[in-house]
């Protein structure tokens, strides 16, 4: 027994030694310092590194949680019904149509940042590639988020999306499903895609008067707290402004909770998946990681595209603790919405209600 699964481990290991033996033969780059597999993938070592540095400040900050949602904003224009070439940077060449779609609110402010790096670069990628490198690269900003693959080469974008195909927090369950459907994600790996990117966001211009409102607790790291935090009972705002159309106070202060996250966290269709990422940390991050090379792709031909992968930094560890209930409240004020599974066991956070700080904002330094 011993002997036999040591032996069928060493018949799975050769196949994948000789694959990392071939994938090893790196050789230094024209710039004497980096060293690559593919010498096409030189020319990208300075565009991260100026990223990791210009762009993102070598944190998980707005400016990164901004170009993972870039990476949606442009991916997700595409259907096979109405046309669009998903990530093809047509929200950067096409931004005068594409940001007049009201789903790209606040999309403005990403490209005031992420634009002129685009146009910095523009003889080394095209603007598809560039968004999917910057979204790459910002999840390396992020503990616990994955490292994804990047695959260079897309076109030039031909066209603006269509309008009408980014989700807007107030669709419902089964338009988002099926928005997403068209493009090929199951509700599994829809509500990973959206748990996971929005446990490292917050809200820039949809809560009135107000910038860097996090989706959760944590929203510098890549964590499982989201899926803990959607799912608390709301409250009403109490700032006397009411809650606006898509968005609820939740019952943590200082951070807003999108009708669409709430309702995906209680619908029968995603509720038990939702649920499922709670302290599921290495779930999440494979699930997400898998999610989102899946839309880097939207529109593209992959084997026309060359893996540049190697010039992604390495992930950040995960650092954070397991996720837990904010200080006073119990699993009573957790609306549990799977029914074949038990919600699991969570430790409350000691002392007295805290708020959530708001996320600095990348105009601020
Ligand atoms: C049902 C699908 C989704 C809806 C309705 C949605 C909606 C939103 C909204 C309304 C905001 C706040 C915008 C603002 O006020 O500035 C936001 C932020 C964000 N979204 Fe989503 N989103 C969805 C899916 C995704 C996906 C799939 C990703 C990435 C893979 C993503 C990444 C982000 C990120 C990172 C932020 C934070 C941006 C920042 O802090 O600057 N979202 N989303
Ligand atoms: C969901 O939204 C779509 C688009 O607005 C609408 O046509 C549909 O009737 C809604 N479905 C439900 C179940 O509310
Ligand atoms: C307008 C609104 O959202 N009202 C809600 C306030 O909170 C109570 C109790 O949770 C709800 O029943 C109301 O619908």
């Amino acid at each position: 027994m011993a002997f036999s699964r040591a032996l069928s481990a060493l018949v799975l290991a050769l196949p994948l030694l000789s694959v990392s033996a071939l994938r090893t033969k790196r050789a230094l780059c024209p710039d004497g310092v980096n060293s690559a597999v593919n010498q096409a993938c030189c020319a990208l070592f300075p565009v991260v590194a100026d990223l990791t540095e210009n762009l993102f400040d070598n944190e998980c900050g707005d400016a990164a949680h901004g170009a993972l949602r870039l990476v949606f904003h442009d991916a997700i224009g595409i259907s096979p019904t109405l046309g669009g070439g998903g990530a093809d940077g047509s929200i950067f060449t096409f931004s005068t149509t594409e940001l007049t779609f009201h789903a790209n609110i606040g999309i403005d402010d990403v490209l005031d940042q992420v634009g002129p790096f685009i146009t910095k670069y523009a003889d080394v990628l095209s603007p598809g590639d560039f968004i999917q490198l910057a979204g790459a690269v910002s999840l390396t900003q992020c503990p616990g988020a994955p490292r994804i693959p990047f695959v260079m080469g897309r076109p030039q974008p031909i066209a603006a999306s269509p309008p009408g195909l980014v989700p807007e927090p107030f669709d419902n369950i089964t338009s988002i499903l099926q928005r997403f459907g068209e493009v090929g994600f199951s509700p599994a790996e829809v509500v990973a895609v959206v748990g996971g990117s929005h446990s490292v966001a917050g809200a820039d211009d949809i809560v009135p008067n107000q910038q860097g409102v996090p989706f959760d607790q944590t929203p510098s790291l890549f964590d499982t707290q989201i899926f803990v935090d959607v799912l608390l009972r709301g409250t009403n705002f109490t700032d006397g402004q009411g809650a606006q159309q898509g968005e609820s106070e939740t019952a943590v202060a200082g951070t807003v909770r999108l009708q669409s996250d709430g309702l995906l966290a209680r619908d029968p269709r995603t509720a038990c998946t939702w649920q499922s990422f709670v302290n599921q940390q290495s779930q999440l991050s494979t699930a997400f990681g898998q999610g989102v090379t899946k839309l880097s792709l939207l529109g593209q031909t992959a084997s026309k595209l060359v893996d540049c992968s190697e010039v992604i930094p390495k992930a950040i560890a995960f650092t954070g603790g397991a996720a837990t209930l904010p200080p006073g409240q119990t699993l009573q004020d957790i609306q549990a919405s799977c029914p074949t599974a038990a919600f699991p066991k969570l430790a409350t956070q000691p002392g007295p209600a805290t708020t959530v700080s708001p996320i600095p904002q990348a105009t601020d330094s």
